[in-house]
Formats: structure tokens, sequence, C-alpha cells
């Protein structure tokens, strides 16, 4: 696909003028899975963007191939912008009415802390562009606090106007991978600016793109920690899943079917326990709360029975094979979640490491690990991935362990399955199967 949006070059010119109908322009920073449907969302709602990236191989792949997105709508919509000229693509930053910040946040694990340099660049790079009465908008999930003072100090520090003649807010993004145009038209925002006129300015730009309701917060740091606590909170909820899931266990109960129970009270919504909390949202954001707390408990607990679940899976496999030297194990499932190709933060992928892993390497003659893992995803394409098609990796299989709840997998036939494996063990971690697994003769171990 050839882009006719984007012969402007660098973004070293000033075309970004009011649009003569009340629409104004608007840049976003960083053309990540937020960044670009959200580019593309203030594209189809009538304002001129410009999608800002410092990777000129994203920006010329962009512009050749349009989108590459694992929905198909969501493809559509971004390349629609595109063609018409209403989202251009930039290297560097140009003047906006609007600036949106979406970079990535990644959490540095070595100095226990937020790597803010994403944000920081973003912003040395809006503040000589900024003029008075412009809207800076920061999306990327960050400790509370840093809108008002990170981001707030760079815009000041790199250009000519103080926090007063600009208008600064904090506004969460929301996509789900899996449903990120959905979510991101019809999901409620949460704004909270600096000041009460930056909190206006954020409102009324998201309120003109997003079917949702907008909900301003009192400050940035109430926006900040918001955020935060919906993912942390759903984090903790998981882990209280797990734990009466391995529980439960201890008691000879299967965990699914007593929860469908326990959930039939009215107060009661238990989650789906699993093999541990992929993806890089909920393992991540609830560190950001540690900074400046020292009251965090039960949500490093949460962490840390989450992180474990792999382990927990891991003894599930080796209680129905005895040892795991020289077995075949199929692990399905190498993605976070299921339906999704992101294998960030992925369980399965520690899964696999655990279960190779040196310790559980018996030497042979070759020195080849005595466990042979055989991955199959069917929406994985990663290349660094060894990964099997299904009856290569099924085939003569003494075990199967489910660790993504991908819709194919549901849909496997249970006889087949059986027919096709040498040993019968199967662990499901993701509640995939049911007694038609134990009637085909497999001995099925659930969470
Ligand atoms: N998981 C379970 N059991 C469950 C639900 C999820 O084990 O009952 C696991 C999943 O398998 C996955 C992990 O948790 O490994 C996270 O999946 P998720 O679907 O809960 O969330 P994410 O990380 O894909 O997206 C989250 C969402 N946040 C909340 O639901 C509060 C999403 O709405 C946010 O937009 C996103 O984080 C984000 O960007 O912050």
């Amino acid at each position: 696909m050839t882009s006719g949006s984007d012969h402007g070059g660098d973004g070293t010119t000033t075309d970004s003028v009011h649009g003569g109908d009340g629409m104004t322009t608007v840049s976003v920073h960083g053309l990540g899975y937020v960044g670009l449907p959200t580019a593309a969302l203030f594209a189809n709602s009538g304002h001129t963007v410009y999608g800002i990236d410092t990777q000129p191989d994203k920006l010329d792949r962009l512009r050749a191939e349009g989108a590459d997105f694992r929905e198909a709508d969501l493809n559509d919509y971004v390349d629609r912008a595109l063609d018409t000229g209403s989202l251009r693509l930039r290297e560097r930053p140009t003047e906006s009415d609007h600036h949106l910040i979406c970079v990535p946040t990644p959490f540095d694990h070595d100095r226990n802390v937020a790597d803010l340099s994403y944000v920081r660049a973003a912003a040395e790079g809006i503040a000589p562009k900024l003029r008075p009465g412009d809207t800076v908008v920061v999306e990327s999930t960050v400790p509370p606090g840093t809108t008002a003072n990170v981001v707030a100090e760079t815009l000041e520090r790199n250009g000519d106007l103080l926090r007063e003649t600009f208008n600064l807010a904090f506004c969460p993004e929301t996509v789900l991978p899996g449903s990120i145009l959905d979510e991101l038209r019809h999901n409620d925002r949460i704004v909270g600016g600096i000041d009460d006129e930056a909190t206006a300015a954020a409102r009324d730009l998201f309120a003109g793109a997003v079917d949702g309701e907008i909900h301003a917060a009192p400050d940035a740091a109430t926006a900040e920690f918001a955020k935060l606590a919906q993912n942390t909170h759903r984090d903790a909820e998981i882990a209280i899943a797990n734990e009466l899931a391995k529980v439960a266990r201890d008691h000879g109960v299967v965990p699914r079917p007593a929860f469908e129970l326990a959930n039939e009270h009215p107060r009661v919504d238990i989650l789906n326990p699993g093999p541990g909390v992929g993806g890089h949202c909920l393992p991540v954001d609830p560190l950001y709360l540690e900074h400046h707390s020292d009251h965090v408990d039960l949500i490093e607990r949460a962490r840390v029975v989450n992180d474990g679940m792999v382990d927990y899976v891991r003894e599930l496999l080796e209680d129905g094979l005895g040892s795991l030297a020289g077995k075949r194990v199929a692990v399905f499932g190498l993605a976070y979640k299921g339906n999704v190709a992101d294998t960030r933060n992925s369980p399965a992928k520690r899964f696999v490491e655990a279960v190779t892993e040196p310790t559980t390497k018996v030497a042979t003659d070759g020195g080849e690990p005595a466990v042979d893992v055989r991955v199959h995803d069917p929406h994985v394409s990663d290349a660094t991935a060894d990964l099997h098609d299904e009856s290569a990796a099924l085939d003569g299989a003494d075990a199967l362990v489910f660790m993504t709840d991908h819709d194919e997998f549901a849909e496997l036939d249970p006889d087949a399955v059986a027919e096709q494996m040498d040993d019968n063990v199967v662990v499901d971690a993701r509640g995939l199967t049911d007694e038609s697994w134990h009637d085909a003769g497999l001995d099925v171990r659930r969470l």
C-alpha cells in the first residue's frame, strides 16, 4: 500500500494549522500497539494527525504495507487514515494543537524503577514545538506523579514555555490485545490534568473521538494511580483464583467447577486460574506502585503467587510423568493469553525454560536436554521460538500441557489426541478439557 499521506518528509515543516472546520492537529508520539490505533482514532474523527516515531524502518513499513495487527478491522481502520492523508507519518515532532505521548515505559528490573527514558525523550522532542495553549497528554503507563513532575519539568526545561501556558494531562490507554479497536472506541476514559484547564482540554479532545464516558480526575497523579490500580487489582484477583485453585486440588476438588458454583453468589466473581499472568501490563504495573510507598504487601504477594504458577504447572507435569527425563512433552500455547500472538512475559515461555533448564537436563552423550519439549502455537510466528505444527508436537508425546486458551485448542478431539500420544498425561492449566478427555483414557490434571 502506498500512502498518499506523507509526502511531507521528516516533519520539520510547520504545516499544522487549525482545521478550518474546528478540527485540530494532533501529534501522536510513539506508533506502537497503543499509539498507532490512537493516531487512527483521531485521524478518523476529523483531525489531522501526525504519527511520529523515531524508527524510520517502522514508518517505511507502514507506508509500504499498512498496519499489520492481528485484527483485520483495525488494519483497515489504520490504513484508511493513511490513505486519506488524515494520518501523516513523521520521524520528528512538528507543531500541533495536541500532543499525545504513547511510548513504552518498561520496568527496569536492575534498578527496580520504571524506565521513563522514552517518555522524557518524547517530551524533549515536543518542548521546542510547543505553543501557548497547546495540550500535551501522557497516555503511557507511569508511576503517580510522573506527568506533573518529570514531564512538566522536561517540557519546561527544553522549551520556552512555563507550565501555566500550556495544558498537560494524563489519560491512560485502555486497549486490550485482541479487541483493540473496540476498546479504543467504546471504553470510558479517565483524564487528569496538572490544573483544571488542562483536565478540561484533555477531556474535550477525547470526548470528540470516543463513545465512552470521560471521567475527570482531580489531578494527574490520581488518574495515573487509577490506571495502575486497575491492573494491580486484576493481578491480585487472578492471584486469589490461582491460590484457591491450588488449595482446591489439595482437597481433591477440581477448581473451575467449584469456582462456577461459588460465583453463583451475587457478590463473588472468582476469575480463572491459570499458569500465571503475562503481557506487558499486569506483570509490570503493580511494580510501579512500590515506588514511594512502604505499604505494598498483598500486591507484592500477588506477583509472587502468579509468577509461581509456572512451577506449579511443572509440578503437575512431573506428578503425572514421574520424571521428566527422556520424556517428550507437547506444550500447546506460547502466547500470553488466548487468541493473541503476543508472547511478552508469557508464562508459557517461562514454563518451557523451566522444564528444559539445566537442573532437569540429564546428561547424554550429545549433551542434549533429556526432555524433548515441542511447542505448538497456531497464533505465534516468533522466529526465535522453536515451534512445531500440531501433529509434529503431539505425535509420540508422553504428555500434553495446555498453557494458552486459544480457541483452536478447545476444539481438539480428545480421542484423536489420545490416539496420537504415546503416554496419556494431560496438564490443563487453562480449563480447556472436560469429562470427555477422561473418557478418552487421558490422565488429565486440571487447574
Ligand atoms: N488471566 C488469567 N485469568 C483470568 C484473566 C486473565 O490467568 O481470569 C491472565 C491472562 O491469561 C494473561 C494475563 O492474565 O496472561 C493478562 O491478561 P488480561 O486479559 O487480564 O489483561 P491484558 O494484560 O491483556 O490487558 C490489561 C487489561 N486490564 C484490565 O483488565 C484491568 C486491559 O483492559 C488494559 O487496557 C491493559 O491491561 C493495559 O494496556 O493496561
